[in-house]
């Protein structure tokens, strides 16, 4: 009875601080635009607070991989456990060889979260450029449901609008409830009140939407849909499952010729 107590607590102040709704999937590249310099990148994986930098454990995802047109690169067996935020997380090295867009794509296994009773799975995907290649990366990568970028997800400036439409099951979603959010790495940045951790924006009749980024670094865009089945909780009860379409893009800062 006290254990219950102390976990409804926990949940009620969750949801007061706005902590619990502001997870992300993370599939987090060392380079988002890849050149014969740097083609070694380093991938980190996880389930994170991205602006309030907190992080949260995460078992080995279910599925991780790297899509290139028709071609599929398993990442899941060379991924390695590391710690991002200071829990469990997965990172891996890859080289790339060859000019393309690649998607790396995660899918992890649902997360139980008691403040929000149901349980959460965010396909979360990251799409890189590589030695010039820009072709692709306005196709669909086929998961379950995902952003597909209308802007190029590369190459941009922070300022720049970016613009995506929300996809479950392949079709669009009219309405779709984004939630945006900025990597705050170094904890550069604080927020006025636990409303602008995450910002909101809804998808028009055609499942699109549009967010302008004002800060250089890593963007997340998080589309959260209801899934259409259950999913047993630790408890052995089913539960509702929400689903979270993430993308991620970087945008550079503008740099001065001299
Ligand atoms: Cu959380």
């Amino acid at each position: 009875m006290q254990i219950k107590a102390a976990a409804m607590t926990a949940a009620l102040l969750a949801l007061l601080t706005g902590e619990a709704f502001a997870h992300f999937g993370m599939v987090i590249p060392s380079e988002n635009i890849v050149t014969p310099e740097k083609k070694d990148i380093t991938v980190d994986a996880s389930f994170s607070h991205p602006f309030e930098m907190i992080g949260m454990d995460m078992v080995k995802p279910k599925q991780f991989y790297m899509l290139s047109g028709k071609e599929k690169t398993d990442l899941l067996p060379q991924l390695k456990e590391s710690k991002v935020m200071e829990h469990q997380a997965w990172k891996t090295d890859i080289t790339i060889k060859r000019p393309g867009v690649y998607s790396l794509v995660m899918e992890p296994q649902p997360y139980w979260e008691p403040a929000e009773d149901l349980s959460i799975i965010h396909y979360t995907k990251t799409i890189i450029a590589a030695f010039g290649d820009d072709q692709g990366w306005d196709e669909p990568a086929g998961i379950a449901t995902e952003i597909v970028p209308m802007t190029r997800p590369f190459g941009n400036y922070a300022g720049n609008s970016f613009t995506g439409k929300v996809l479950l099951n392949g079709k669009p979603v009219p309405g779709a409830e984004v939630e945006v959010e900025l990597y705050n790495k170094d904890k550069k940045f604080k927020a006025p009140s636990d409303y602008h951790v995450a910002q909101l924006v809804k998808a028009d009749e055609n499942g699109v939407f549009t967010f302008t980024c004002p800060q250089p670094g890593w963007w997340g865009f998080a589309a959260l849909n209801e899934a259409d089945y259950k999913l047993k909780n630790p408890a052995g009860e089913e539960k509702g499952v929400e689903l979270g379409a993430v993308l991620w893009i970087y945008l550079d800062e503008y740099k001065k010729s001299n």
